[in-house]
């Protein structure tokens, strides 16, 4: 018998080389069936004669198309629309005193890993950009085994029990009578579960936030959301919180910009992702755990168990532990992102449950899913769902079976095959659930610890800038405007002002419906805390890294300068792109080429972080030709980003409003928008050293909220 119980040190290649057996690579291949007889006619069905009928025995094409009909899988239930890749985590320093996961114990280590982002209510083919939670499922392939992290990029949830769970998808999906909207929470089941469920307040404030608008799965946090167990090996255990940390700080789109882009590009974080894979600027999240001591479970003045709550890292501070770096793309999409199958409850030893009833419920759900998604039980063996820890046990047969187990014996105990595969002590690595002591009476019913829904949604509330503010409070004006049912609009102001009265009443003002009643601001029951100045993210890392810039330039353009302004950009680790009124090369005033990768019409600002106009006065000129050139220009500004302009190319900040026409002489020395917040001027090229880091400087920024919104 093979004796392959000796677990192989993992490392980040594990997967990988795991991974390379099932790859097919068809370059200078002969094509052939499935059952591997080569084709030799691929284009005309067998038929009686070349007019005549087609003959049942043209297995070929009988085949072909019997895998076709059959290429689609049922979508998830939720977070149907996804995009993954691989990467790799490393631990910073031993996690021995809290957890025995091995994963989290050697900083040599590199356990290979694959994340899945997703949203949640749209269909597969819906867009990237709606006003949605986004998913961030991470599968650890640890020399344990599989650890599965299934979080969110918001800490909380919209309910306490998963037995709630279907009921608030279907209120959120699109309304069973007419399939209406896809992928929005802006219509009337999905605000009446909110009204008749205050539990969803504290979420419903994140989901109305910037959260729900992400420039970029590289720029958005990641929560485990429910509440976990760390245990070591003497058996002592803490509650543990997990986060993830964006490397690139936490960064959003603006509304108007999302609805556009779910048009221009619905593919626009997918296609960020890879590109950033393809490009080597590797994602990176720092790995962050919130502990608290088992004795100190009942210390907050909200239930640690609850998942509509968080733990403000003020209270509870956030400690760093490790680093996760995603580095390749899948090699195909369907058989990596589409077949992963994701369970909070695939973990190893040292990590461990809490009775918090919304992960309970999970624990359940997730591999039921698969069931129907995958076409039966065994969806472990799918290349990226296996284990790069070895998989012994009697389990036997079922769908789609590629072990070939061998022998009589399945079942344990046995004689025959000396009681193998058998259970491994503690010591070995077998899994010991924690001995948490239980006691209790069987009830449905939830603990009256659970029934504050409203202190944390303040403290969200309280803890945003005036920027963030108006956001929130223009997106409920959006949802809520949606909304036909006058009731449920006034019930929904009602709900939000035990949040706070003011954010209530300016909702009020934007819906056609009565102020509210409650006036003056609740008295704020956490005793802990009145604001996390974490939670808000004009607190975020800034950096120009990775930011797209729109580089607009047409024939004639001053080459010294674009020279000196790309040179300047790709130094701070920006990317730009020349946009022009046509493709292919653009020859400077003085003869040089520089390549035109889109144009005017198959880019937009939108599909950028910031914008530079090119000085030159032929260049100008042509790009003036088109209006969408101004149009490029003015959605740049009325999305807060950073425009910067060299000598002639003020003209274009003129013709897209931007600047006023009367200021031609302010234009003359460069100064036409002097004072405006992320808009730079130099009048010329000459030394560009100030206006390049200006530039940098501004892109770092993100957006300019403080700008005047004239256009
Ligand atoms: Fe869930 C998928 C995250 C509550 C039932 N969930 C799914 C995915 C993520 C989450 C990221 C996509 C995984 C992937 O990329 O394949 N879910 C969460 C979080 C929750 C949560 C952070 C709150 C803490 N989920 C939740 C509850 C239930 C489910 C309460 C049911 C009791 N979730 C599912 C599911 C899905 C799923 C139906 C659909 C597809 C899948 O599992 O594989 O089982």
């Amino acid at each position: 018998m093979r004796k392959d119980d000796q677990r192989e040190p993992v490392n980040e290649q594990s997967k990988d080389k795991q991974l390379e057996q099932f790859r097919v690579d068809d370059t200078g291949q002969k094509m052939t069936t499935n059952q591997g007889l080569r084709v030799s006619e691929d284009e005309h069905s067998l038929k009686a004669g070349v007019r005549g009928p087609t003959l049942m025995e043209d297995f070929q094409f009988r085949e072909k198309m019997t895998h076709f009909d059959h290429e689609r899988i049922p979508e998830r239930i939720v977070h149907a629309r996804g995009f993954g890749a691989h990467g790799y985590f490393q631990v910073y320093e031993p996690m021995s005193e809290f957890t025995k996961a091995k994963f989290l114990q050697d900083p040599s280590v590199k356990t290979p890993v694959f994340v899945r982002f997703s949203t949640v209510a749209g269909s597969r083919g819906s867009a990237d950009t709606v006003r949605d939670v986004r998913g961030f499922a991470t599968k650890f392939y640890t020399e344990e085994g599989n650890y599965d992290l299934v979080g969110n990029n918001m800490p909380v949830f919209f309910i306490q029990d998963a037995m709630k769970f279907p009921d608030f998808i279907h209120a959120v999906k699109p309304e069973p009578h007419n399939e209406i909207p896809q992928a929005a929470s802006a219509h009337d089941t999905f605000w009446d579960f909110v009204i008749s469920n205050t539990e969803t307040a504290h979420m419903v404030m994140w989901a109305m936030s910037d959260r729900s608008l992400p420039r970029s799965f590289r720029m958005m946090e990641g929560f485990g959301v429910n509440t976990f167990r760390f245990v070591n090996d003497r058996g002592e255990a803490h509650f543990v919180k997990f986060h993830w940390k964006p490397l690139l700080g936490m960064h959003s789109l603006v509304w108007d910009e999302t609805q556009k882009i779910a048009g221009k590009d619905p593919d626009f974080n997918r296609r960020d992702l890879w590109d950033a894979i393809e490009s080597g600027n590797y994602p990176e999240y720092e790995f962050g755990v919130q502990l608290i001591k088992e004795e100190d479970e009942f210390k907050f003045d909200f239930d640690i168990l609850d998942p509509t709550k968080l733990w403000p890292e003020e209270l509870v501070p956030v400690k760093i532990i490790g680093k996760m770096t995603l580095t390749q793309n899948t090699d195909n999409f369907f058989a990596e992102t589409e077949q992963i199958a994701f369970h909070p409850g695939h973990v190893v030893p040292g990590i461990d449950f809490s009775n918090d009833p919304l992960l309970q419920g999970r624990l359940f759900s997730y591999t039921d899913t698969q069931l129907s998604r995958l076409g039966g039980p065994n969806f472990h063996e799918i290349p990226i769902n296996r284990s790069v820890a070895p998989v012994h046990n009697n389990q036997r047969d079922g769908m789609h079976r590629m072990a070939i187990n061998r022998g009589p014996v399945s079942y344990h105990k046995n004689s025959l095959a000396g009681n193998a595969p058998e259970p491994a002590s503690e010591q070995e690595g077998g899994y010991v659930h924690y001995a948490e002591k239980v006691e209790g009476r069987k009830i449905q019913a939830r603990s009256d610890s659970f029934k504050d829904h409203f202190s944390q949604a303040t403290l969200f509330w309280n803890s945003m800038s005036p920027v963030e503010q108006q956001h929130i409070v223009n997106a409920f004006r959006f949802e809520l405007g949606k909304v036909k049912t006058k009731e449920i609009r006034e019930n929904a102001v009602e709900m939000f002002s035990h949040v706070d009265p003011d954010l209530a009443a300016q909702i009020a003002a934007g819906i056609g419906v009565k102020p509210p009643q409650v006036t003056s601001q609740p008295a704020a029951e956490s005793e802990n805390i009145a604001t996390s100045p974490a939670l808000s993210m004009m607190n975020t890392i800034k950096s120009a890294k990775t930011r797209k810039v729109a580089v607009l330039a047409g024939t004639g353009v001053n080459g010294a300068e674009l020279t000196s302004v790309l040179t300047a950009l790709k130094e701070a680790g920006a990317i730009p792109e020349i946009v022009s009124t046509q493709l292919g090369p653009i020859s400077t005033e003085g003869g040089a080429t520089f390549e035109a990768v889109h144009t005017l019409l198959t880019s937009d600002s939108l599909l950028f972080d910031a914008v530079y106009v090119a000085g030159g006065a032929q260049s100008v000129d042509e790009l003036k030709t088109d209006p969408k050139a101004a149009n490029f220009i003015r959605e740049a500004y009325q999305h807060y980003k950073t425009i910067a302009v060299v000598g002639e190319g003020s003209e274009l900040l003129i013709a897209a409003g931007v600047a006023a026409p009367e200021s031609a002489a302010a234009v003359a020395s460069g100064t036409p928008t002097a004072g405006v917040p992320g808009v730079i001027t130099a009048s010329d090229a000459g030394d560009m050293s100030a206006f390049n880091e200006a530039f940098v400087a501004a892109i770092a920024e993100h957006r300019h909220w403080a700008r005047p919104m004239h256009v």
